[in-house]
């Protein structure tokens, strides 16, 4: 072996290794971070997460000349790596949930396209649950803070999150959101995804409902359209019936449109605009306005 080439492997022998102290001392911090509860920890996750990438591929380096291309963990970056990081968003999104969970606060996310009414419905959900519970909200928009801020005219906390040029919320985000709040002083928080009836789908946030609102005035083929929205949904709420006529829409179109991919979702008819189905809503999300008067 020439001795340039020997240089070479020991270099990246010291790489690796140099590496792998980099990454311990990561985890160490993020141990530290966890324990103190810094606001840090999330990010240094994170950090960990594509360290560990790194070195896997890393450790796959060779000098060699003359061996078989073969791929190793994290190197294929179109499929492993999309792989990867949704596993991680789930990874997040349970602990997100076991967050909520011990502070006994239940969290309902809502997604659905651009302008079908989602800010509207968590709206009238806060004016119509104020005197019941205590209610947070986390409002996921590209670039401005014109939803936390129509939230927050309600006097409840609303933390926005621009994902910049990013068509979903993820549960990373969300677990940053989620440390800005003091989740004691909470019962309920509902989390508004980005208008966006595509990518949202693939990244659950933690979330113990999921609502996927459709609007008319969008026609009555989204359902058939964009199938994957709607499988895992708990709730689909179909917005602005007020206009249906107008729009021209079979409404029950949207309801045999869902039975087909969907059968364990409740279906609710609304106008957040005219407060219509607000009731049916608050039940279908197993909430209740006041406590039974006995
Ligand atoms: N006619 C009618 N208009 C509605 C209704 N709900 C919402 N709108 C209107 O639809 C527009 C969009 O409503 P938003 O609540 O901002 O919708 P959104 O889904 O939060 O929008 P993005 O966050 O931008 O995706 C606004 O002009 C609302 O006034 C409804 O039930 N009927
Ligand atoms: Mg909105």
């Amino acid at each position: 072996m020439t001795s340039e080439k020997e240089k070479a492997k020991k270099a990246l022998e010291e790489m690796v290794s140099s590496f792998k102290g980099f990454l311990e001392r990561a985890r160490s911090l993020k141990e530290y971070a966890l324990s103190k509860g810094l606001s840090v920890a999330p990010r240094l996750d994170l950090a960990i997460f594509f360290m560990e990438r790194a070195l896997s591929i890393m450790d796959g380096l060779s000098i060699d000349e003359g061996e078989p291309i073969k791929s190793v963990q994290g190197e294929v970056m179109d499929v492993e790596v999309e792989e990867d990081l949704l596993a991680l968003n789930k990874r997040i999104a349970l602990e997100n949930r076991a967050l909520l969970d011990k502070h006994g606060v239940k969290a309902i996310d809502f997604m659905g396209s651009l302008g079908s009414g989602k800010t509207s419905i968590i709206e009238a959900l806060v004016e119509a649950l104020r005197d019941k519970y205590r209610m947070a909200v986390i409002v996921g928009d590209v670039a401005t803070s014109i939803d936390a801020d129509r939230i927050s005219r309600h006097g409840v906390r609303a933390i926005q999150i621009n994902t910049g040029r990013e068509c979903h919320l993820d549960a990373q985000l969300v677990r940053r959101a989620l440390q800005l709040l003091d989740l004691k002083s909470i019962d309920l928080l509902f989390i508004e995804n980005v208008g966006n009836l595509i990518c949202p789908a693939d990244f659950p946030l933690g979330a113990h409902v999921r609502v996927v609102v459709v609007s008319v005035s969008e026609g009555s083929d989204m359902i058939v359209k964009h199938p994957t929205s709607f499988i895992g949904a708990d709730v689909v709420v179909i917005n602005k019936i007020d206009v249906a006529e107008a729009f021209n829409v079979d409404l029950m179109k949207f309801v045999n449109d869902l039975k087909e991919i969907n059968t364990k979702a409740k279906v609710v008819f609304m106008s957040a605009k005219r407060h219509m189905g607000l009731d049916d809503l608050i039940r279908a999300l197993g909430l209740i306005k006041q406590e039974a008067s006995s």
